[in-house]
């Protein structure tokens, strides 16, 4: 068979469904394989390879299986490239397949010539071009295995034109589809570190969990909330963390950090005596710059990445391996656990935290306030819809506000790089990786701006998510650093109002424009039960003048 055609197999061997991209010279004949081969997966075009990668990303984050995107040479494989950036440092698995000029046509000045190999290189776990057809099995094969072992993450494989013309034997086509789903081959910790943190926690007085995304991507909800029970701990979030508990849970904290964290989740914190990190890297935002949790506190840490343990606080206790294994490792060890008084912390915290929201979301401001998106949204969506977030208002004020009731992958937001003009494209991809819940899209008009081609793609494919769009005519997040940090002085943040809702209907999708509160729910009601792609306008408070969750601007 052809290297194109075994580069297919390959894909649909590993349990590949769907695959995210965009058509270029380079890529012809692995496109005519997908035309001609039997292989079950879909193809998902989309109108700009950033889109591509960030559908890979979401549609891998809630399914736990690899997500695929594909480009070709020269701009294809630059822009590819954001998304895979954010799903590698995100511990998100996608594989970007792009295609290359001929191995025979380099160093020639070609059209769209690049080193791929190196330019991916930094940014993956692992990139590779492959010039000849009988490795692309091979380099398949590894590349599966390098995303979905250890810490998960990106990898690359580049394809030139005449390797996909070149010839494969056939008995060199094998893969393992437990390799395309993620944790593969997760790692246990050693029996001595299981005890001493078993000790650690039972005799603490109160200790917390911080978790990042590494506790759902290694579905050990059910675990945690096991360990967190029967200690009576309370349960901090990262913003990648959502969901390691359901947030209605007694012991759910909800979100500490810069980024949606707020006094009261904070004033828990301080109340530690010993602070267990699963699958969080302690990083900026989480600590609100290595503050909070304060250096010196006792820490537990379980990654699966070892060189995260002890970057940021000494730690007195260091599990290198999967969350999963850890947690019940750790649980079936704990003998008598005193249950410790998290739940009342907990629920102090959370009363003052939303008694503050409530009144805000309650009033009738025109331009709409943030609050009352958030708590419209809360009551209208179902339990298990997937929210998106883009940058600036939206992830703020949905980590902090918005109670994801069901534990699991249902809040996703891009923050390892922040990147503008995600949430659109990801809320396509988690669509396809979960198409029975709900998918809604909650975007900042600057992100607007950067996705706003991709609405074609979501009305050819009928794609039935809820775009929601926070106009404030301003890339307000910056405005609001201006504001509190540089006395105020604008400069060259605003720009001017853009009619989302007919530029949505342009490109046929029903479309709501809200300016006042009172008809905000119905909008946002008729939008969600639309059957087809829906999109509801907001003119929002702009966020300089917002009372968001961000601790820069609180203090
Ligand atoms: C690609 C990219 N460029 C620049 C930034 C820096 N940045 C962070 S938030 C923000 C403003 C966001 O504006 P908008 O999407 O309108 O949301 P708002 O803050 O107004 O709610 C900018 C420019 C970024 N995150 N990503
Ligand atoms: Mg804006």
């Amino acid at each position: 068979m052809t290297g194109a055609e075994a580069m297919v197999r390959m894909l649909q061997l590993h349990g590949v469904k769907h695959v995210f991209g965009l058509c270029g010279d380079t890529s012809l004949p692995f496109y005519d394989a997908l035309y001609r081969l039997d292989h079950g997966m879909q193809h998902i075009l989309t109108r700009d390879e950033r889109s591509a990668a960030y559908m890979a990303d979401g549609y891998a984050r809630v399914s736990g299986r690899v997500g695929v995107c594909e480009g070709p040479s020269g701009g294809g494989a630059t822009y590819l490239l954001p998304g895979i950036v954010e799903a590698n440092e995100s511990s998100i698995p996608v594989l970007g397949i792009t295609t290359d000029i001929a191995t025979t046509s380099r160093g020639r000045y070609t059209l769209t010539e690049l080193d791929q190999e190196a330019l991916y290189r930094p940014l993956t776990k692992r990139s590779e071009v492959i010039d000849r057809a009988d490795r692309i099995p091979e380099a398949t094969r590894r590349a599966f295995r390098t995303m979905t072992t250890g810490r998960p993450g990106a990898a690359h494989l580049g394809l030139p034109f005449d390797v996909q013309n070149g010839q494969v034997p056939q008995d060199a086509v094998w893969g393992n589809a437990e390799l395309g789903i993620f944790p593969a081959f997760r790692t246990a910790p050693e029996e001595d570190s299981i005890q001493r943190a078993a000790v650690a926690l039972a005799t603490a007085s109160m200790p917390v969990f911080v978790c990042g995304g590494g506790v759902v991507i290694a579905d050990a909800e059910e675990e945690l909330d096991a360990l967190a029970t029967l200690l009576g701990a309370p349960v901090a979030t990262t913003v990648s963390g959502q969901g390691s508990l359901a947030e209605d849970h007694p012991l759910c904290l909800g979100v500490v950090g810069s980024n949606g964290g707020t006094l009261p989740t904070r004033e828990v914190l301080s109340q530690a005596d010993l602070v267990i990190f699963i699958g969080c890297r302690a990083g900026s935002v989480t600590t609100e710059r290595w503050r909070y949790p304060a250096p010196g506190i006792r820490v537990i840490h379980i990654d699966a990445d070892p060189q995260v343990i002890g970057a940021n606080y000494q730690t007195e206790i260091g599990l290198a391996a999967d969350a999963k294994l850890a947690l019940s490792g750790i649980l079936s060890e704990i003998k008598i656990a005193q249950v410790k008084g998290g739940a009342q912390l907990v629920k102090a915290a959370k009363e003052k935290k939303f008694s503050a929201f409530k009144e805000l979301a309650g009033r009738n401001d025109v331009p709409i306030l943030p609050e009352r998106i958030v708590a419209t949204l809360q009551e209208i969506l179902p339990r298990d819809a997937t929210v998106v977030c883009d940058p600036g208002t939206p992830c703020p004020y949905f980590s902090a506000y918005y109670e994801f009731r069901e534990s699991g992958r249902h809040f996703i937001s891009n923050r390892a790089h922040g990147a503008l003009g995600y949430a659109m494209a990801a809320a396509v991809g988690a669509h396809f990786g979960r198409p029975r819940t709900k998918t809604v899209a909650v975007m900042g008009d600057g992100s607007f701006g950067f996705t706003a081609g991709e609405l074609e793609t979501i009305v050819r494919l009928r794609v039935p998510i809820l775009m929601i769009v926070i106009s404030n005519s301003a890339y307000g997040w910056i405005k609001a650093g201006q504001k509190t940090g540089f006395g105020q002085r604008y400069y060259s943040v605003d720009f001017s109002r853009t009619e989302h809702a007919r530029v949505a209907e342009a490109f046929g999708v029903k479309s709501w424009k809200v300016e006042r509160p009172e008809d905000l729910k119905a909008a946002l009601v008729a939008a969600a039960e639309h059957g087809g792609p829906a999109l509801v306008d907001v003119i929002t408070q702009p966020l300089q003048d917002a009372k968001a969750p961000v601790s820069e601007w609180v203090a």
